[in-house]
């Protein structure tokens, strides 16, 4: 039986990336998909450390906050750097990851034209960062930090997946970060993952067409 349980809303969301990283290490999940209106009921909230999902159930943990999720699912299978200072670095990225989803979430949620214009204009200086980060990195040929793929990968890679579709041609000028999707969108398990009807029925966001 899988060990993992998946405990969030019919949306990629915060959930995507954890889902990526499972499938990309061979690891099989169980979804529980949570609809809005048992959500509105109550209990379900009022059973949730902090009234909000993502949950993930590993064995007899029991997780909240998507980021802490992501970190041990990375600690879980050596996703996590190859020593302190990569481990630091991998922290870095997938805390500016977090804040932009935060931000393109905001967006998302609040629906205002005039946020939406700032947004898109501002997005180069937000993709600025992990573009040189990969510059930094062997030319950015190889991961995000180091020789191998961390959590912070997956994270990142779902950030810009979803931006390609709601702003497609985003990354038309930031090269290596283009190249670094396909590269890593190309792994055998995460393509299947990526090709599979979960992966591609699932929205981005709730109520939204994407
Ligand atoms: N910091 C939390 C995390 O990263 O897990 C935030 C979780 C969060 O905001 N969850 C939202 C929620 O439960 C759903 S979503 O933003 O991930 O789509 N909302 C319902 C509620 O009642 O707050």
């Amino acid at each position: 039986m899988a060990p993992y349980t998946i405990v969030y809303f019919p949306t990629r969301g915060r959930c995507e990336a954890m889902r990526m990283l499972l499938a990309d290490q061979g690891q099989s999940w169980k979804e529980e998909v949570v609809t809005k209106e048992t959500w509105l009921q109550g209990p379900l909230k009022a059973s949730c450390l902090f009234g909000q999902l993502p949950k993930l159930q590993d064995g007899d943990l029991t997780l909240y906050q998507s980021n802490a999720i992501l970190r041990h699912l990375g600690r879980s299978f050596g996703l996590y750097g190859k020593d302190q200072r990569e481990a630091a670095l991998v922290d870095m990225v997938n805390d500016g990851v977090a804040d932009l989803r935060n931000l393109c979430s905001h967006l998302i949620h609040h629906d205002c034209e005039e946020d939406k214009a700032r947004y898109m204009r501002d997005l180069p200086e937000h993709l600025k960062p992990f573009e040189t980060l990969l510059a930094q990195n062997q030319g950015g040929q190889a991961f995000i930090v180091g020789n191998q793929i961390s959590f912070a990968d997956y994270n990142l890679l779902d950030l810009l997946l979803n931006h390609q579709v709601l702003t497609p041609g985003c990354l038309d000028s930031f090269p290596l970060l283009s190249a670094y999707v396909a590269r890593l969108s190309a792994r055998p398990k995460l393509k299947a993952f990526l090709a599979s009807p979960e992966h591609v029925n699932r929205p981005v966001f709730g109520s939204r067409k994407t």
